[in-house]
């Protein structure tokens, strides 16, 4: 019999139903309630979408598939999912403590997102090791820590986007520009030498040389509503720039610190940048997501190989 390594899928999570709502912006909270005001406003985004967000059974979906398919690539070992969350049930720890019951001496943890920052990935990261040592567990685990660079994940990005610019017509695509975005964090993260910015920038340049467009901006979208200063420009400021400053007229939008069709994607990307481009008489685009395209599930099974090579 093959030795059996734990294979930790973590994702952000979502409200399963409408009742979740309050609880999950709680514990994105930091276990502060929101005010009413904000709750209703985050409910109506929920509507505007649909209800609910796809998120829950995909990220399923795409952690059963990186199974299945680590499964068939090695024959070393055998590969048995646990899927954490970060902000709803079943939670890191609850994935943790799943593992530890059934025996799991090595591991490897894997989050559904593609750049680092100590707000993300070490969060993630932090709470399955501090999850492992409150059970005295000694299991080995091995933290994919980024993947935004791995060549799969950029050609997947590389054909999705060249397949919407192949939809235009020669005039339309001379006046495109292309925007790589990811979520925004708190501009103060920058002080403490986090590579979350740097990340972005990178997978922005990895994307332009794969494609060759010539147009490619950086934004960040998504940003939370506090006082303090977020990582910019935002999307929508971005999209009015270009358009009045540098005579762009359709904008395709890749956020590529996302893997799914969920509510950042669904309501930040294809209503409020879509509403922006509708005032301004521009034409919005959007690739889908990767969701559990061949390429993306396999550049994720190429960093989780580089990390345990290393
Ligand atoms: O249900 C869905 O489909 C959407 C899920 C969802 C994803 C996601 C990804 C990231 N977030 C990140 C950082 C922050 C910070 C705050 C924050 C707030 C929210 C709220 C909702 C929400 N996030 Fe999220 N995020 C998703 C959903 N996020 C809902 C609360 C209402 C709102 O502001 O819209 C601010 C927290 C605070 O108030 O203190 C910071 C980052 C990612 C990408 C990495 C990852 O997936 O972990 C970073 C998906």
């Amino acid at each position: 019999m093959k030795p059996v390594r734990g294979l930790l899928v973590m994702a952000y999570g979502t409200p399963y139903k409408e009742e979740d709502i309050e609880r999950y912006y709680t514990h994105i909270r930091h276990g502060r309630k929101p005010s009413e005001e904000h709750l209703e406003d985050l409910k109506s985004r929920y509507k505007a979408i649909g209800g609910i967000s796809p998120l829950a059974k995909m990220t399923q979906k795409q952690a059963e598939t990186l199974e299945k398919r680590l499964n068939e690539v090695q024959g070393e070992v055998e590969y048995k999912l646990y899927v954490g969350l970060k902000h709803i049930e079943p939670f890191i720890e609850d994935a943790v403590e799943a593992m530890v019951k059934d025996g799991i001496e090595e591991a490897v943890t894997i989050v559904l997102a593609p750049h680092f920052s100590t707000f993300s990935i070490k969060s993630y990261n932090g709470r399955v090791k501090e999850a492992a040592d409150k059970l005295g567990s000694t299991m080995k685990i091995t933290s994919v820590e980024s993947w935004y660079n791995e060549p799969k994940f950029i050609e997947y990005w590389k054909l999705a986007i060249n397949a919407a610019f192949d939809e235009m017509s020669e005039e339309e695509r001379e006046k495109a520009c292309l925007i790589v975005s990811n979520h925004s964090l708190p501009e103060k993260i920058k002080q403490a030498g986090d590579p979350y910015e740097d990340q972005l920038i990178e997978t922005a340049r990895l994307i332009q040389e794969a494609t060759g467009i010539k147009n490619v901006e950086v934004g960040w979208q998504s940003a939370g509503q506090t006082p303090e200063p977020w990582l910019g420009p935002d999307v929508q400021d971005l999209t009015r720039e270009l358009f009045e400053e540098k005579g762009f007229r359709s904008f395709v939008y890749a956020p590529v610190g996302f893997v799914t069709e969920h509510l950042e994607v669904l309501y930040d990307n294809d209503f409020e940048c879509k509403v922006v481009c509708d005032e301004l008489g521009a034409t919005y685009r959007r690739p889908p997501m990767p969701n559990t395209h061949p390429l993306f599930i396999d550049a994720m099974i190429d960093a989780i190989y580089n990390k345990l090579a290393n």
